[in-house]
């Protein structure tokens, strides 16, 4: 052999290498659009094709999670598809072509199947069945068929799809961590619910005082300064303590004050009967459109159990008081509205981080409660007895919810809002 004959020789091998090299770039570009495929859906991207004298024979993209197949391999489901397709479960003569180095699962189902050759993109340090953590490609006599194997063709882009599919997937995690969803408004009840101090509770205790034959009267006026104090036996006793009314000679005035109390509940829950309260704008609206999405509804109030279960029962019907996952009343806590303990129970019941929360207070008193527990997303629905009170802290202060007969007015917030709360709304102030 002369040396131009060693040339020739030398130059046919590389043009054959060279268009070998461009043949697996080819079939390599097939199956990463296949991967795409799997990307597309969620799935980690790897795709494999099955070439057969320059043919397609089968493809596959990867889909254990859709398919809930853990063997749902890009290259298994290519083999599937090949030996359905040719109608036969042994694969000779073929090349697969895969995104990423096979793993020993599919390197198995490779040999099995008879495959003559794998041609890989990116290597798999984890888990790689071609040299990279095991070794059963290219495969040794202990197996009955020998399958070839090579790495690296379009390496770069194959691992670039990987990349940025698990980068993304840590932002979205990230994201998810630090910006966590809505799931639960919680309610105040007493002035966010019902505007009800004035003409319930207040009209309740004076029918009780002349009851009682106290000559105690509690103006409209005189009540708003009284409300600075949270729960009626406290604002019974906060009365006598700085109003000096005549007070009944009783040994213990604080059963005296319990007594009187009852028979305000009592008579409140008569005045919510004879229909003298209706729920504020926006609130049924807004509860049916939680219930319709699946946010969980919770109780969060000063008043007893058994007024919020007279009132919601009265308002929304007997099953009402089943759609709140927690109703947190009363005497569940023994400091009151402002201290947080009642928004801290209620979040304990519920198992929820203060953050996926959103609380709805008429007063400077249920804001300072919710901010307190660590819920920084209130909504405040002022009355006559709050409007003009320092709502520092709330994201969105209103006169209502509103509805489409009582359209909302905005006094302050971190976004405009349209003329009725809805959740959209609510979602947006909350991603904010
Ligand atoms: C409401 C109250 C309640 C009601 C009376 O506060 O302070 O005391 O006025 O209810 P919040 P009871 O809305 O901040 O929870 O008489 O049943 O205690
Ligand atoms: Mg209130």
């Amino acid at each position: 052999m002369d040396s131009n004959q060693i040339d020739n020789t030398c130059a046919n091998n590389e043009s054959t290498d060279k268009w070998q090299n461009d043949q697996d770039k080819y079939w390599m570009q097939q199956a990463l659009n296949l991967a795409q495929k799997a990307e597309a859906i969620g799935e980690v991207p790897v795709g494999a094709i099955l070439v057969q004298d320059n043919k397609i024979i089968g493809q596959g993209w990867n889909q254990p999670i859709t398919l809930h197949d853990p063997t749902a391999h890009a290259e298994i489901l290519a083999i599937r598809d090949a030996g359905k397709r040719i109608g036969n479960y042994r694969l000779p003569n073929t090349t697969l072509y895969c995104t990423l180095e096979p793993c020993p699962m599919c390197a198995s189902a490779i040999i099995n199947a008879r495959i003559a050759q794998v041609v890989y993109g990116a290597i798999d340090p984890k888990g790689g069945a071609c040299g990279s953590v095991f070794k059963l490609l290219p495969s040794d006599q202990r197996f009955n068929h020998y399958t070839i194997s090579k790495g690296g063709v379009l390496a770069d882009s194959c691992s670039l799809i990987l990349q940025q599919f698990f980068q993304k997937r840590r932002n979205l995690e990230i994201d998810s961590k630090e910006k966590p969803t809505l799931q639960a408004l919680l309610f105040d009840v007493d002035g966010t619910l019902v505007d009800n101090e004035r003409d319930g509770h207040r009209v309740a205790f004076n029918q009780a005082f002349a009851e009682f034959d106290l000559d105690w009267y509690w103006s409209v006026e005189l009540y708003g300064k009284l409300l600075q104090v949270t729960g009626g036996q406290e604002r019974l006793q906060y009365f006598v303590d700085n109003w000096y009314p005549l007070v009944p000679e009783v040994i213990d005035l604080k059963s005296f004050i319990t007594k009187l109390h009852n028979r305000k509940t009592a008579i409140y829950q008569k005045l919510l009967k004879q229909g003298h309260i209706s729920l504020r704008p926006g609130i049924s609206r807004l509860l049916e459109q939680a219930r319709t999405e699946g946010l969980k509804l919770v109780i969060v109030t000063t008043t007893s159990l058994s007024n919020v279960e007279s009132l919601l029962g009265l308002h929304l019907g007997p099953e009402a008081i089943k759609w709140f996952t927690v109703i947190a009343a009363g005497s569940q806590v023994s400091a009151k509205k402002p201290a947080p303990d009642i928004y801290q129970y209620a979040l304990d019941q519920l198992k929820l981080p203060a953050s996926t929360c959103m609380a709805f207070e008429d007063s400077a008193i249920g804001l300072q409660a919710a901010r307190a527990a660590g819920i920084t997303n209130v909504v405040i629905t002022t009355t006559d007895y709050t409007n003009g009170q320092d709502f520092t802290g709330a994201k969105l202060v209103l006169n209502s919810l509103g509805d489409s007969t009582k359209p909302c007015r905005q006094i302050a917030g971190i976004i405009q809002v349209p003329e009725q709360i809805d959740l959209a709304v609510l979602h947006k102030l909350h991603s904010l």
